[in-house]
């Protein structure tokens, strides 16, 4: 499309899973790409999180590209749960098979990107000094690349080794004889902390808030599971197309208050069981919207950590209390709470004995000081707008897109923000995002914004941005929908809780990923509704501003 030297159609940020996929969209169809990678190789967020027991929490048939059957069918996964390391090799035959990787520049920042209005290009300034200009960009950042440090005053002064879980080095620790602590036990603290204890001499947990650990099942896939999965895999994607999470598995409708006991804790012990990161909010319609419904999942749980946790004292500091089942991502693991059962773990209950400072010794409480050789931070992610709020971005009139976010971050469908014209947010600020199957969303958002660009160029529109009352409209239903659930009741990073002085919005749209795909093609065939179209201006003509409708 583009004639122009040093002009390219897209610039993608970012080389993991949207970001690949993004490439050989655009590429295929006939657009020129420039990716650029902060990292040195590709993966994204499978690499730089790939810590002790890094792995995703959803099965790999689902955790997967979907828009190759012939990827599908000589791809073996090892386990029902990949490591991060496996999900890297999966990532690098994905870019070799496609040829992918000569449209990526490595160990490049993009630092800046700003909108020439005039000529309706972006102009973009990266780490190596360089500007490139494009037509769109396509950040493909991730909703979980920016890693929050803790605010623990002292902490440049520890004098052992310090990693964050979401900056992993790529050469491995030595863990054996040391003494390590972790801070947090979301998600990754959860599966450093089952995997390194028993590996080096103690491992005390530093815990502020219990999360509701659920068993993964993870074991390793034999050839017929496969078949198993292979002979039914297009039926599997196109159901998991039309679902509330991205998955294969349709909600229940019935309330967990009209059961009976009996039958309630037939399908709580069944989830338990036979257990999976939605098991339990399968067992009813009304877990994620009904605080008594839920407070039986959440009591059904701690029953389990009681009996598991053989120290009283420390399984009560373990129970998770102060939010709703399901409103925090749950963890999966086989042996998280039995390792509190071992002589070298310890756990530390941050709300009665709260950190002081870190000292070059180690963490000192308010119950004295803790030795340690090694401290691993676990603490999360600036997580959904980091990535791109850490990017100098002027839109239209030079604004800057952080001063735009300043209350809460804004695009319309999760797939533009107004004034930032020709710039798509994969999985953005009110798309489901991270409340359903991340890759199913990621390649319906990079089809979608695809096929936009196509009609773009087949209708000679040089210019596309989100209609400012298209987006607060959808914001808008973005939290009516999230009031239905308890979701809000949560300090949780999906409405940037996490990060202090970071406005507070639930972000992530909630309707579920079949109804919003259905609604992101109803926009599209109706000739983009919600969106300016301004069409490239020929010799002597004015430019034609099409609010919405098919040129
Ligand atoms: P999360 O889920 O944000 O968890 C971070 C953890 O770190 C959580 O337990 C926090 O406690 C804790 N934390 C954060 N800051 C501090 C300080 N200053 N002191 C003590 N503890 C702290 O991040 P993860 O990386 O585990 O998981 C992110 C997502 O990746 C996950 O949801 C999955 O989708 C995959 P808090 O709960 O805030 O009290």
């Amino acid at each position: 499309m583009s004639q122009e030297p040093n002009v390219v159609d897209a610039a993608i940020i970012g080389a993991g899973f949207s970001g690949l996929y993004a490439i050989k969209r655009l590429r295929d169809a006939g657009f020129s790409v420039q990716a650029f990678e902060a990292g040195d190789g590709i993966g994204g967020t499978w690499y730089w999180n790939h810590y002790p027991g890094a792995r995703v929490d959803l099965e790999c048939w689902d955790y997967s590209y979907s828009f190759s059957p012939e990827l599908q069918d000589e791809w073996d996964w090892s386990h029902r749960y990949p490591t991060a390391q496996e999900l890297m090799r999966y990532l690098e035959h994905v870019a070799d098979r496609f040829k992918l990787r000569e449209h990526i520049q490595f160990n490049t920042r993009v630092d800046a990107a700003e909108f020439i209005e005039a000529e309706n290009l972006w102009l973009l300034r990266t780490s190596d000094g360089k500007t490139l200009k494009a037509r769109f960009v396509v950040p493909a950042t991730g909703g979980l690349s920016v890693p929050k440090p803790p605010e623990i005053p002292g902490i440049e002064t520890f004098a052992g080794e310090a990693y964050h879980t979401g900056r992993w080095p790529r050469q491995e620790p030595a863990y054996e004889g040391k003494r390590i602590g972790v801070i947090g036990t979301g998600s990754s603290g959860v599966q450093v902390i089952h995997t390194l204890a028993g590996k080096c001499k103690h491992l005390t947990v530093f815990q502020r808030t219990a999360v509701f650990v659920v068993p993964a099942k993870n074991h390793p896939l034999t050839p017929e599971m496969r078949q198993r999965v292979r002979a039914t895999y297009a039926e599997r994607r196109n159901l998991s197309r039309i679902t509330r999470f991205g998955i294969p598995a349709p909600m229940p409708t019935e309330s967990a208050l009209e059961a009976t006991p009996e039958e309630r804790q037939a399908k709580f012990e069944n989830a338990w069981v036979n257990s999976q990161l939605l098991g339990f909010r399968q067992c009813f319609g009304d877990i994620l919207s009904n605080a008594e419904a839920n407070e039986l999942v959440a009591e059904f749980i701690r029953g389990k950590i009681r009996e598991i946790v053989k120290d009283p004292a420390t399984a009560q500091k373990l129970l998770p209390y102060g939010f709703p089942f399901g409103t925090k991502r749950p963890c999966l693991s086989d042996n998280y709470y039995s390792v509190y059962n071992r002589d070298d773990v310890s756990l530390v209950d941050l709300k009665s004995t709260p950190i002081v400072r870190i000292v070059p010794e180690g963490i000192e409480t308010t119950e004295g000081l803790i030795e340690l050789d090694m401290l691993i931070y676990a603490t999360g992610y600036d997580a959904l707008t980091g990535a791109l709020t850490h990017i100098d971005v002027r839109g239209v009139g030079g604004r800057k897109l952080n001063d735009k976010w300043t209350d809460g971050a804004k695009a319309y469908l999760g797939l533009m923000t107004a004034g930032f014209p020709n710039l798509f947010t994969v999985t953005g600020p009110g798309s489901p995002g991270p409340l359903a199957n991340m890759s199913m969303g990621i390649e319906q958002h990079v089809d979608w914004i695809t096929q936009c660009m196509e009609y773009l160029r087949d209708h000679g529109i040089a210019r596309i941005d989100a209609d400012p009352a298209a987006e607060d409209a959808w914001m808008q239903h973005v939290q009516e929908v999230v009031s239905r659930t308890l979701y809000e009741k949560a300090n949780s990073w999906y409405r940037g809780a996490n990060v202090p002085g970071k406005p507070q919005l639930f972000l992530p749209y909630l309707g579920g990923h079949g109804n919003y795909r259905r609604k992101c093609d109803d926009v599209a065939a109706a000739g983009y509704q919600g969106f300016a179209l301004t069409r490239r201006a020929r010799a002597g003509q004015p430019v034609a501003d099409l609010a919405g409708s098919a040129a």
